[in-house]
């Protein structure tokens, strides 16, 4: 029996990694996993994790990682998730990449796909502008790009050197990415 897909999706802010999980969450049947709505959610209902998050995603800064670990091991474990998932906005690091693949490794459960969105700069801060969250505005914009670049690029590194990485264009319409990504996942 085949084992069931974990899809992970790397990519700057706005390369489309929330837009892309979402139709394939629909088409696949599987929960769609994104820690920047996670904690957003967790912002709006005040929790503990909440008023820990909200500075740092103000300001375009990364959560500190020992507060995403145990939310990210909860929510794989929940009953909707042992058919498969998708995980948007996880891994932002190194150091959560590494938790990550120790934890697939224990269970031992999914076929791993990982797909990086990638897509010009100038592109992605028209998009986020476009978009208006709270933090799409430019200074933060550019702080979360500068970010990306010094801490989650080099998780797209860590995932080459293990020939686990589909890159992918994703500056094209949405329905263009979504046909490739599907040739990714069937291949
Ligand atoms: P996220 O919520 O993950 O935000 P994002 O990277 O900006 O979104 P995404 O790339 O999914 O863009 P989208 O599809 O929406 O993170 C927010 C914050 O949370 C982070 O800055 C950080 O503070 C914190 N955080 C989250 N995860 C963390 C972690 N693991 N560790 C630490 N901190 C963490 O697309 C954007 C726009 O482009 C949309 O308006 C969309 O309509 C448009 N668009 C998408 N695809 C398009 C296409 N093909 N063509 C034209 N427009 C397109």
């Amino acid at each position: 029996m085949t084992k069931p897909i974990g899809l992970i999706f790397l990519g700057p802010p706005g390369s489309g990694k929330g837009t892309q999980a979402q139709v394939l969450s629909q088409s696949l049947q599987i929960p769609h996993i994104s820690t920047g709505d996670i904690l957003r959610q967790a912002i709006t209902d005040s929790t503990p994790l909440g008023i820990k998050a909200q500075s740092y995603m103000d300001k375009g800064e990364l959560v500190p990682d020992d507060l995403l670990l145990d939310l990210i091991k909860n929510r794989l474990s929940q009953p909707d998730a042992q058919q498969g998932w998708i995980l948007d906005g996880f891994p932002r690091t190194v150091a959560q990449a590494c938790f990550l693949e120790n934890l697939l490794a224990q269970l031992d459960l999914f076929s791993e796909c990982v797909v990086n969105l990638e897509v010009p700069e100038d592109v992605l801060i028209e998009r986020l502008l476009g978009r208006g969250r709270q933090d799409d505005h430019e200074t933060t914009i550019r702080r979360r790009l500068q970010v990306y670049h010094e801490q989650t690029a080099p998780v797209i590194d860590y995932y080459r050197q293990r020939g686990n990485l589909n890159s992918l264009n994703g500056n094209r319409p949405p329905e263009q990415v979504s046909h490739s990504l599907k040739e990714i996942i069937i291949s």
